[in-house]
């Protein structure tokens, strides 16, 4: 058995169908933008995999696991379980799925949120989580056309999209969120 076979039997007893089915649709868009950006498309497909490895943690077992962890330092993430996933997600890697790779680690720890400072392949894992094959959402046609020619256009659709989301839904909007968003315009203006 190959690394990712190994990889995809412990994903298929840990998660849902539907779920399974989403991780196989992130890497494969995490694969293919890849190779179109330039970024290593192995990382690619290992953290397209698993970046949801923590989804199913129940509540419980989150919160403890992230009290443990210190992932709680920050407000913004204790408040919004949501998010909790994503840095979990990083620790299980390592824990249960043997991932050492920092690049892989860090793409995962960020798949939620964003953060300033994100590398291509933290930007792909991002975007392919949004324009997976299975998403569907108003405007999800013209993300997936720009994510396939504009790295850093279409990451500015995706963190507003969610942007615009969390502000109809009075949920918190979580500062790197905000922070990836302003710092990627900022970033295009001076080009
Ligand atoms: O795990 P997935 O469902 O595949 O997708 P995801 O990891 O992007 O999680 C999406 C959820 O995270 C969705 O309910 C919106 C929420 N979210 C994303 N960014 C933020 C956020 N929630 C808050 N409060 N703040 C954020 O910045
Ligand atoms: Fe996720
Ligand atoms: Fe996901």
């Amino acid at each position: 058995m190959d690394q990712r076979e190994l990889l995809l039997e412990r994903l298929k007893s840990r998660l849902s169908k539907a779920r399974l089915a989403h991780s196989l649709g992130v890497e494969a868009c995490a694969v293919e933008m890849a190779d179109r950006f330039g970024a290593d498309r192995e990382k690619a497909s290992t953290a397209g995999l698993i970046h949801d490895c923590a989804k199913e943690l129940t509540h419980r077992q989150a919160e403890e696991l992230g009290n443990r962890l210190g992932i709680f330092g920050d407000e913004w993430m204790k408040a919004e379980p949501k998010l909790w996933h994503a840095p979990l997600g990083a620790y299980i890697a390592g824990r249960d799925y043997g991932v050492t790779d920092p690049e892989v680690l860090g793409a995962i720890a960020c798949h939620t949120t964003g953060k300033p400072g994100m590398s291509a392949l933290e930007k792909i894992i991002y975007l392919a989580d949004f324009v997976e094959p299975r998403r569907d959402f108003y405007g999800v046609e013209e993300l997936r056309a720009c994510a396939r020619r504009d790295l850093d256009e279409a990451l500015i659709m995706a963190l507003e999209a969610t942007i615009r989301y969390l502000l109809n839904h009075g949920r918190t909007i979580h500062p790197h969120t905000i922070l990836a968003r302003n710092e990627t315009i900022a970033k295009k203006m001076v080009k």
